[in-house]
């Protein structure tokens, strides 16, 4: 059975809308194009002009299986009181209260970026080759690929993440949702899991990003890179909601 990669992207003039990519088996690539050319025309950000949904046959050898990580909520009664759950989550990864403080502020502070920032703990720099660009993770699904035109902010979300953590070197994610309807974000890590924490930001604040904490001491980052941008990663067990 072929697995075909499908990624989609909408725009209007320079103006990112939309996009989204599923890892879908030959019988279903049909209704995986309907749904995501859906998604594509009716976004809140408006009509696109220009939507492209590219395909790529997957070599099965070459997808790795991982299981989705465990999941938890840390409701907070303000945005601050989230940051400081935040925080506490990084002391507890071993980093410093500065660097905790210093990774934090990235997020906070990160403005339009299609892509993550990359930071590195152990030469307190960031890796990006582009910083415009940053790292775009690609190429990941959950088992389950979705035929459901809307997007599931927390489906998505939780296979990106589990992604993510898996690859060499990392410690950490931060995200904060760039939808500005959307105030949850996350902490995740292989030993913390995929925490929500909410409130992150007022409603209406289209602020949003992710910083990747690493660690070039425990593995390359080249191929840490390599692993996000390129290697297929299909996710087990992901649930619809977060229950
Ligand atoms: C995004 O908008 O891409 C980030 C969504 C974060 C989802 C948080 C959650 O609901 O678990």
């Amino acid at each position: 059975m072929s697995l075909f990669s499908i990624k989609m992207r909408a725009s209007e003039g320079e103006r990112h809308i939309s996009g989204a990519e599923r890892i879908a088996p030959t019988e279903k690539i049909g209704d995986v194009i309907a749904a995501l050319a859906q998604r594509a025309a009716h976004h809140s950000l408006g009509e696109p002009d220009f939507i492209n949904i590219k395909l790529e046959r997957i070599a099965p050898e070459e997808i790795r299986r991982v299981p989705a990580l465990a999941i938890s909520t840390r409701p907070a009664k303000t945005i601050e009181g989230s940051f400081e759950i935040m925080k506490e989550l990084l002391l507890a990864e071993g980093l410093t209260q500065q660097e905790a403080e210093g990774v934090i502020g990235q997020v906070r502070s990160v403005q339009v970026m299609r892509g993550a920032m990359l930071y590195d703990v152990a030469s307190d720099r960031r890796m990006e080759p582009d910083k415009e660009r940053g790292i775009r993770v690609t190429y990941m699904d959950a088992e389950e690929s979705s035929t459901a035109s809307g997007k599931n902010h927390f489906r998505e979300a939780l296979v990106l993440a589990t992604k993510v953590a898996n690859g060499p070197g990392m410690i950490a994610e931060l995200c904060i949702s760039d939808d500005p309807d959307y105030i949850t974000g996350y902490f995740a890590s292989r030993t913390a899991g995929y925490v929500r924490l909410t409130p992150l930001k007022e409603m209406g604040d289209s602020h949003g990003g992710r910083v990747f904490i690493c660690d070039s001491r425990r593995g390359n980052i080249d191929e840490l890179i390599k692993y996000l941008e390129k290697t297929p990663v299909i996710v087990e067990n992901v649930p619809d909601q977060p229950c």
